[in-house]
């Protein structure tokens, strides 16, 4: 089932996310519909509390040489936490529940994560390039952090300017299909 997503400025997306304990049918059907939504959606990364479900888990399916998103390739994380994190990059990221805007931001070059599969099962996992920055990003999400807030002052001003035509287009469009 595609799911909707929460989008700036919501406040569901600032919640702090709880640990999940329940390894169950349900926490399964949410981590599939967040598949199909995010497949649906062109994204790459999504947390649960992006489709309003403030819970520990995010998934990233990252496109392969050839641009394919290989479902093969998901990866579901379920109260993740970094061990370790080294060197310093910096990459264009966007986000779906902050459509058409993307930016630089810094994020540490490696990170170590000790997380949970969908039935429990603790796992360990050392990422580096394009993943290393999409876990930090989502799991960011499970903490009420969005990229833009890593914005300095002048460029989060000038993200607000720019969001709000994104925000008032929108409401043009709804209006006329309604
Ligand atoms: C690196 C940087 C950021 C991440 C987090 C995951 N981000 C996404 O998956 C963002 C996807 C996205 C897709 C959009 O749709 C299209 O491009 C068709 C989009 O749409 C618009 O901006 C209109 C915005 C964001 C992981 C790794
Ligand atoms: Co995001």
């Amino acid at each position: 089932m595609i799911l909707d997503i929460v989008e700036y400025p919501d406040k569901r997306l600032r919640e702090k996310s709880k640990e999940i304990e329940n390894f169950d049918a349900a926490l399964h059907t949410l981590l599939d519909d967040m598949y199909e939504t995010m497949i649906q959606e062109s994204g790459i990364g999504l947390a649960a509390i992006q489709v309003a479900k403030p819970i520990r888990a995010l998934i990233i399916n990252l496109p392969d040489e050839e641009g394919n998103q290989d479902k093969e390739n998901l990866l579901e994380m379920i109260n993740p936490v970094i061990t370790n994190k080294e060197g310093e990059t910096f990459y264009q990221e966007g986000c779906l529940s902050v459509p058409t805007f993307y930016e630089d931001i810094k994020r540490f070059e490696k990170v170590s994560v000790h997380y949970q599969d969908r039935f429990g099962n603790t796992k360990t996992l050392e990422a580096d390039e394009l993943l290393a920055i999409a876990i930090q990003h989502e799991m960011d999400h499970l903490d009420g952090i969005l990229f833009i807030d890593k914005l300095s002052y002048a460029r989060r001003k000038k993200f607000e300017k720019e969001y709000k035509k994104y925000q008032r287009e929108k409401k043009q469009k709804q209006k006329k299909s309604a």
